[in-house]
């Protein structure tokens, strides 16, 4: 099971290579981590949102009106709601959906998509009951937004202060991102009732922030940045950090403040630069944060797909969230246009597979929802007593694990558990550096457990 070749093997080939290592045998790689992936679901058209919802299951929209709710351990799909006046066209239709942060109180589902008012094309945002088996109850909460057959934006997130946030795109009218009175082109933010926050930059106002051309994607990081993706026009696809009442430059502003005209109108309205822009643009799209130790190389990464360029990103953050350090890229060309990317509180990550949205290409079994996993594992939830400031390395470990904890300065007990919860091996932590014979287990994954006299340590690991 155990192969010293195969180890030393694959570490020179990270050495040679960037991103996605892929062996000959076909193995694919994610730093040190040996991954699967595996189709979800096949047969879906333009799915355009996917989150981990209540109860272990995924929550879809298809943009033709369609929302699903998979089961990841089975693929078993059920749809749940067909939005009958739902426009699709170009990149209209229906977009971004969030559940209520409180479900089980509150099982209300918020759901965007374009529709038609005489020759014009708009867009609503609608609540959803959902009454165990179906949506119901449809609330409109903002009509008539203007909308197009491209740049509508739009995602749907909750925040960690219980306010919902609502990307809207510039809807082909540029002057629509820097005019306050419009809710085009802009981040807006809602109560869960649909009511304006009295803490919104005008209490009058959804805005919370503008100067936006088209944001597909957004995510809160753990320390409460929110981050989002951004199309830039023929350069300048952007990452931000979105604030309040901040203007992010657009249609005056591409990427950074960088040229002549740019820096005067930077200066003058207080223009929040992007952290990184993509010059030629790679059509960024879904985005969300890792924070789990089942794929290290990933951790504190946003994990951002894009439609042109077909690949997934990782962009490292900084310890304050305020730059980005790295990037790398994963599976490009793999299985084409990237959507969207959800990431399991497990650790795994599911990615929707977009050829079908007149812009690509179609390939057997189109549209997809593609499950990335570390390998051997069907998901590992994260302990509760999980440090991130203890490292095991190599990982995966051949034959001896090395631990270092640096809060780890006299002495402790350690444990080794399978991931059945069956203890393997145990013995003394002595910090904050100290080492553990594995040979002793089979390959797979691991929780290690330090405890000292005041604290507990479990971190995930695998063993090859
Ligand atoms: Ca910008
Ligand atoms: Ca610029």
């Amino acid at each position: 099971m155990k192969n010293k070749y195969l180890f030393s093997s694959f570490i020179v080939a990270l050495f040679l290579s960037f991103g996605c290592t892929q062996k000959s045998e076909g193995q694919l790689y994610i730093g040190n981590t040996a991954i699967d992936t595996v189709t979800l679901i096949s047969g879906i058209e333009t799915p355009w949102e996917v989150l981990w919802g209540p109860y272990g299951f995924i929550w879809f929209t298809e943009r033709a009106g369609r929302v699903n709710r998979v089961n990841p351990s089975t693929g078993e799909n059920q749809v749940i709601l067909t939005v009958a006046d739902v426009f699709e066209y170009g990149e209209a239709g229906l977009l971004g959906m969030a559940l209520h942060p409180d479900f089980e109180e509150t099982p209300w589902v918020y759901l965007v998509y374009n529709y038609t008012d005489g020759p014009n094309i708009r867009e609503r945002l609608v609540r959803y009951s959902w009454n165990g088996s179906l949506l119901e109850n449809a609330t409109t909460l903002i009509d008539a937004i203007p909308g197009n057959s491209y740049h509508n934006g739009s995602r749907l997130l909750f925040g960690p202060d219980g306010k919902l946030y609502m990307s809207t795109g510039d809807a082909g009218n540029t002057s629509n991102s820097q005019n306050i009175s419009s809710i085009a082109g802009k981040l807006l933010r809602l109560n869960p009732d649909g009511s304006i926050p009295f803490d919104n930059p005008d209490p009058n106002s959804y805005v919370w922030s503008s100067g936006l051309r088209n944001s597909q994607g957004l995510v809160f990081a753990p320390n409460g940045n929110l981050y989002g993706s951004e199309h830039g026009p023929s350069s300048d696809d952007e990452v931000n950090l979105l604030e309040k009442g901040r203007n992010y430059g657009w249609p005056d502003v591409a990427g950074f403040c960088d040229l002549p005209g740019e820096n005067i109108f930077c200066q003058e309205n207080n223009v929040h630069e992007p952290l990184f822009a993509w010059t030629p643009t790679l059509a960024v799209s879904g985005i969300d944060y890792y924070d789990h130790a089942a794929i290290p190389a990933w951790q504190g990464n946003l994990l951002m797909t894009s439609l042109k360029a077909s690949k997934m990103l990782s962009l490292k953050l900084s310890e304050d969230g305020l730059s980005i350090t790295e990037t790398a890229d994963w599976f490009a060309g793999t299985w084409g246009r990237l959507r969207d990317v959800c990431v399991a509180p497990d650790g795994r990550v599911f990615v929707a597979v977009s050829n079908r949205d007149g812009r690509g290409t179609p390939r057997p079994g189109d549209d997809r929802i593609v499950e990335i996993k570390a390998k051997n594992t069907t998901g590992f939830n994260q302990p509760d007593s999980y440090r991130k400031d203890v490292h095991v390395y190599p990982n995966p470990v051949t034959t001896e694990a090395r631990v270092e904890w640096a809060a780890l300065t006299g002495k402790g007990e350690y444990f080794i558990y399978s991931q059945s919860g069956s203890l393997q091996a145990w013995g003394e932590a002595n910090g904050p550096d100290f080492g553990i014979n594995t040979t002793v287990l089979n390959a797979g994954f691991y929780l290690l457990k330090i405890t000292t006299e005041d604290e507990t340590a479990t971190v995930p690991f695998m063993v090859m």
